[in-house]
């Protein structure tokens, strides 16, 4: 399988329980390097702009307040087939459907406040990255 890299965010309601560390030892521990990090604060529009795709959903407006509530931490992933690893390391979308030992069902509040993003797609993840991170941000 390839070497990928994926998009991550630690979204507010981890930050907020200074989760950081324990997601990111999931990350660690599912073989998954943190190539890049940090952590921000975006402001409504920046969500907004990042969540584009979702604009027609009927919670698109309570997802750009909560991911421009607090700061997130941002980060990139690389691994063997890191896209598809990732999204099974955070677990389902809502938390009451999310395997055991995943992000989302050890940490998760809601299906809103969900703890974590992961890329969905080789072009989702080629596209989030640019969206945060420049060349030069990025270990090889
Ligand atoms: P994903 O994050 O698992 O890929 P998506 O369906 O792409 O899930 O939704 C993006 C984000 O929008 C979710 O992670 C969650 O924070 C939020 N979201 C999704 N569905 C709902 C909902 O029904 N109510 C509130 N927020 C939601």
């Amino acid at each position: 399988m390839a070497v990928e890299r994926t998009l991550s965010m630690i979204k507010p309601d981890a930050t907020n329980r200074n989760l950081t560390g324990k997601i990111n030892a999931k990350f660690e521990e599912a073989g998954l390097r943190i190539v890049a990090q940090k952590r921000i604060h975006l402001s409504p529009a920046q969500a907004g702009a990042f969540y584009a795709e979702h604009k027609e959903r009927p919670f698109y407006g309570e997802l750009c307040e909560f991911m421009s509530s607090a700061p997130i931490v941002v980060q990139v992933l690389e691994g063997e087939g890191a896209i598809l690893k990732n999204r099974e390391v955070m677990g389902a979308t809502n938390p009451a459907n999310a395997a055991d030992g995943t992000i989302r069902k050890d940490f998760a509040l809601s299906v809103g406040e969900n703890s974590v993003h992961g890329s969905d797609s080789p072009e989702a993840a080629a596209r989030e990255i640019s969206f945060y991170f420049s060349g030069l941000e990025l270990v090889g």
